[in-house]
């Protein structure tokens, strides 16, 4: 089963193989986020009548928020040694108790399943970030899973650790979905196979595997961080970092279709634009 936003009404559906069931109007995922996992569960098995199947948005209210986490598999800390002119950083904070943790993404610049994603024109190296997100109630509970791609110009943070926010931050820098996989149906998130395909002129130019038994963190503890100095009465999003990476030739161009894909959460699939060209909603 998966939660689905979708742009039209119903805004919000619960997906089962027997099709797609509304949730009440007044729901938001905010609200079911706002307690703990039973009041989560609760909130979604009030879906009632089956509706046509509606078409996936990114499965988050405008209010909320997008964190990721980063350097948190080996992959992505030779990646960052390799781009960047201070190397030891990356090294420091893959071994380091405290994990990297940014601000991503208010709710409503967030990009769905089908929508387009960014590149930022003052940038020369730009890749997607295919990761798994964590879906977290205002208690701090895994509510649920989604697939994040965590849109992230190289250039920009290979030339000054400072520009995090300029490489992170920009239109079209954050896709979730197309749903929510709720976490009591995912037996063990440690064990999930993950892929991506980058297509380009109905070519695939790169491709990759990988699996979350990769990590070197505990999800657990990366939502801990996020939750000691701050409070989040409507739940939040946590990417958990990436543990795929194009070799350092590859950049994103416009026209390119971003497909990822992890077990058991879902496929998300999204083409590159200019992000200037991005307007969200
Ligand atoms: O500072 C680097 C961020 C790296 C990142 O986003 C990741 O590892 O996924
Ligand atoms: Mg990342």
């Amino acid at each position: 089963m998966h939660l689905v936003r979708s742009a039209q009404s119903p805004v919000w559906v619960v997906r089962a193989e027997d099709g797609d069931r509304a949730l009440p109007e007044s729901f938001s995922l905010g609200e079911a986020l706002s307690s703990d996992l039973t009041h989560f569960r609760d909130r979604l098995a009030q879906a009632s009548d089956p509706v046509a199947t509606v078409t996936p948005a990114a499965p988050i209210d405008g209010d909320m928020e997008v964190w990721a986490a980063g350097v948190t598999y080996r992959r992505s800390r030779e990646a960052r040694v390799e781009e960047s002119t201070e190397p030891d950083i990356y090294e420091r904070v893959y071994d380091a108790e405290r994990p990297e943790l940014f601000f991503k993404s208010v709710g409503w610049r967030v990009r769905g399943h089908g929508q387009s994603i960014g590149i930022r024109e003052d940038s020369t190296w730009d890749v997607p970030e295919p990761e798994l997100a964590v879906v977290v109630t205002a208690g701090g509970e895994i509510a649920g899973y989604t697939v994040c791609d965590d849109v992230s110009s190289r250039s920009i943070e290979g030339d000054n650790p400072l520009y995090l926010p300029q490489a992170k931050m920009f239109a079209g820098a954050t896709a979730l979905g197309p749903g929510i996989r709720p976490a009591w149906e995912v037996p063990d998130p440690y064990d999930l196979a993950m892929s991506v395909t980058i297509t380009r002129d109905g070519q695939v130019i790169w491709s990759d595997e990988a699996s979350t038994s990769q990590l070197h963190r505990r999800l657990d503890d990366l939502v801990s961080y996020l939750y000691k100095a701050e409070f989040f009465p409507r739940g939040a999003v946590l990417s958990t970092g990436t543990c795929m990476v194009p070799g350092s030739d590859f950049t994103l161009r416009p026209g390119d279709v971003v497909e990822i894909t992890i077990d058991g959460v879902g496929t998300l699939a999204n083409e590159v634009r200019p992000a200037r060209e991005i307007r969200t909603p």
